[in-house]
């Protein structure tokens, strides 16, 4: 398809960007880390980690240029764009260690500088400037929207809610929707029952007891400021695939706000913050889709090759003939394995491998170098065997959050519990054969093959070397694949 006008002029902008982009960074070397995962993936808690351990001496032994002494430090400096709010590292922080809580649901991307001071291994003194962008994943399975007509997103989004468990999820959306015909005439009021239905519909498989990932238009259920505005108030319709909509007909009212919704939204998330990225991270919650069930484990994967397809778009298409394409690594950590035995780390890591395999040989036109690592930014447990009968199983120690109940007790937040979660197989392959497991998403609690509490943060670890440091599991593995080749 010829380039549109509105493309060239997307396009312009774009390289206007890159080449400011370009100039600062060839004086002021400097990685753009792009942080995201679904909601509640971890990436408030991920980012708290990490700065904490880099400004104040954290234990990453497979970190090489921190653990060798040659960064001389690292500190917090102001953020270059104004029109982006400053993570809120001082209060996540506090709120983490003073009062041992999880940091708050944070909906909106923020950004944070760091600037390192370094020693190369030729010993030339250096500074590195990382600028750690955190982004709602929603926004980043917007992207393929840009390729998408509204026909084609609502066959897609249909075909989707049509198949279990999201058909039953559906059922009201769907009744109404029987209710309208593409031709008719546009009606506002209609279409607000249509988009509201249809966005109870996305919340409902949310839920944790169903835990999908799949769920775009990301903004449906993060709107901030756009609550109610015409650009989020529309909904699939049963269209044909090919064809233009009458004008004044519903079908053309919803195309349009489809229209709107990619240039409010999508646009200009893509030319502001997803192509200025240099590194991105993707946090993935695999434990809520094991606590759900099959269904979710395989909407998981749907959602990563999503996210995959991601970056490949965001090279085919603008820029990348005018500028090296940028994003060069990608690394997917499986996180919150502090709920594992350490003997099931390496299984985690293996099930996120295997979710993201057909994605990644998909996107290898994507050119960046991809990897996986199951972590824990910050470890709420301990290790423990705990005997059962003969057996002995390998558990983990920890203080349930406030709340949370097992076999009918409800824990106060303060008392250590010895928990056994659950084994994940050697082979990650049986989990996403047909109904391999039981989750919440088809019995109770108690009958599920996993389940995982959640256990309030740690004290701040004290081993008589120096700074007390928040114990982690693998953080400074990522540290080392996103950054440590610049820091050489
Ligand atoms: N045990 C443990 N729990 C974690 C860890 N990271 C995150 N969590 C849990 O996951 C929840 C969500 O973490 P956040 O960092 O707030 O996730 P987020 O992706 O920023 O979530 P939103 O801002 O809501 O999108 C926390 O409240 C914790 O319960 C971890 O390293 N270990
Ligand atoms: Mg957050």
């Amino acid at each position: 398809m010829a380039p549109g006008f509105s493309d060239i002029i997307e396009e312009a902008r774009l390289s206007a960007r890159a080449l400011l982009d370009y100039g600062e960074s060839f004086f002021n070397p400097t990685v753009r880390l792009g942080v995201t995962g679904l909601s509640r993936a971890g990436k408030t808690v991920f980012i708290t980690a990490l700065i904490h351990g880099l400004t104040r001496g954290g234990r990453f032994p497979v970190f090489e240029a921190f653990s060798s002494g040659r960064i001389a430090r690292a500190q917090l400096a102001p953020q270059p764009d104004d029109a982006v709010p400053r993570f809120d590292y001082e209060n996540h922080l506090h709120t983490l260690i003073g009062e041992r809580r999880w940091p708050n649901s944070t909906v909106d991307i923020s950004e944070l500088r760091l600037v390192v001071d370094y020693q190369r291994r030729n010993g030339a003194e250096r500074t590195l400037t990382l600028d750690i962008v955190d982004y709602p994943g929603e926004w980043l399975l917007d992207l393929p929207l840009l390729n998408k007509t509204f026909a084609q997103w609502s066959a897609e989004s249909l075909a989707l809610s049509r198949e279990p468990p999201r058909a039953h999820l559906a059922a009201a959306w769907h009744a109404h929707l029987s209710t309208l015909l593409a031709l008719d005439r546009q009606d506002e009021q209609a279409t607000l029952a249509s988009a509201k239905l249809f966005t109870d519909y996305l919340r409902a498989c949310r839920d944790e007891r169903f835990a999908m990932s799949l769920l775009p238009p990301g903004r449906f259920l993060m709107p901030g400021s756009l609550a109610g505005s015409p650009a989020l108030t529309f909904a699939p319709l049963d269209v044909p695939a090919d064809g233009s909509a009458p004008e004044g007909s519903l079908w053309a009212m919803m195309e349009r706000r489809y229209e709107a919704y990619k240039d409010v939204v999508v646009r200009p998330f893509f030319r502001d913050h997803f192509a200025r990225l240099d590194r991105q991270i993707v946090l993935v919650d695999a434990l809520a889709a094991f606590n759900s069930g099959p269904a979710a484990l395989h909407d998981l994967e749907a959602a990563l090759a999503g996210i995959l397809d991601c970056f490949r778009v965001g090279r085919s298409t603008i820029l990348s003939s005018l500028f090296r394409p940028r994003i060069d690594r990608i690394l997917f950590a499986a996180t919150k394995a502090d709920h594992l035995h350490h003997l099931s780390h390496d299984r985690l890591e293996a099930v996120l491998r295997r979710a993201v395999a057909k994605a990644v040989a998909r996107a290898e036109s994507t050119g960046a170098e991809i990897d996986v690592v199951a972590l824990a930014a910050v470890r709420a447990t301990r290790e423990a065997t705990v005997a059962r009968g003969r057996d002995k199983l390998p558990s983990i120690l920890g203080t349930p959050s406030p709340g949370e109940s097992a076999n009918g007790e409800i824990f106060d937040g303060e008392t250590e519990v010895a928990t056994f979660p659950g084994d994940l197989p050697a082979d990650p392959e049986t989990l996403f054969s047909g109904e391999a497991f039981r989750g919440l998403s088809s019995t109770h609690a108690d009958k599920s093959d996993f389940r995982f509490l959640r256990f309030r943060p740690p004290r701040l670890e004290q081993d008589g070397s120096g700074k007390p440091a928040l114990p982690h599991i693998r953080l400074d593995r990522a540290l080392q694949f996103l950054i440590g080749d610049r820091l050489q």
